[in-house]
């Protein structure tokens, strides 16, 4: 993240502050695979849909691998994939980690992001993640967590 970028995000970290809930920013509506899902398919691409459009170019968008059991509750879950993304979302080079491919979109400002899913994922949870600028220069990230089923079938949509 260059200097500018993280101006506006210092920025704009206190016009969320100083205006509370009542303005309107980019936060997750809707998603697929949806959050705390289990998919019985092997997802290929991950939907974002959110409250605003986002500055595509300006935004991060990763998938991580959740090292995790099976049995593991959705609040074990997501607290191991919070300690993750704090750990992740702003690390360059690290294609080689990642279950995600890279964007799908293609759009500068989009409500809705596509995220590409390396291969045939194998089974596991995974944590979708994002920090987005939205057209109204806020900044807001957040995570969801997913899982892909033992013996989920491949090659299907999600
Ligand atoms: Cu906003």
């Amino acid at each position: 993240m260059n200097i500018a970028l993280r101006v506006i995000a210092g920025a704009a970290v206190l016009t969320v502050f100083a205006a509370g809930t009542a303005a309107a920013h980019a936060y997750l509506r809707a998603s697929s695979p949806a959050e705390d899902s289990t998919v019985t398919s092997v997802p290929s691409e991950v939907r974002l849909q959110f409250t605003e459009p986002v500055e595509v170019r300006f935004s991060t968008f990763k998938v991580y691998p959740v090292p995790s059991e099976p049995g593991w509750d959705r609040r074990r879950l997501n607290a191991a994939a919070g300690a993750i993304v704090s750990n992740v979302l702003r690390r360059t080079d690290d294609e080689g980690v990642r279950a995600d491919d890279g964007l799908a979109t293609t759009a500068r400002t989009t409500n809705e992001v596509v995220i590409r899913l390396k291969p045939g994922l194998g089974p596991g949870a995974y944590v979708v993640m994002w920090r987005v600028l939205s057209i109204d220069t806020h900044t807001t990230q957040g995570f969801y967590v997913f899982s892909v089923a033992r013996g989920a079938a491949r090659g299907a949509r999600p």
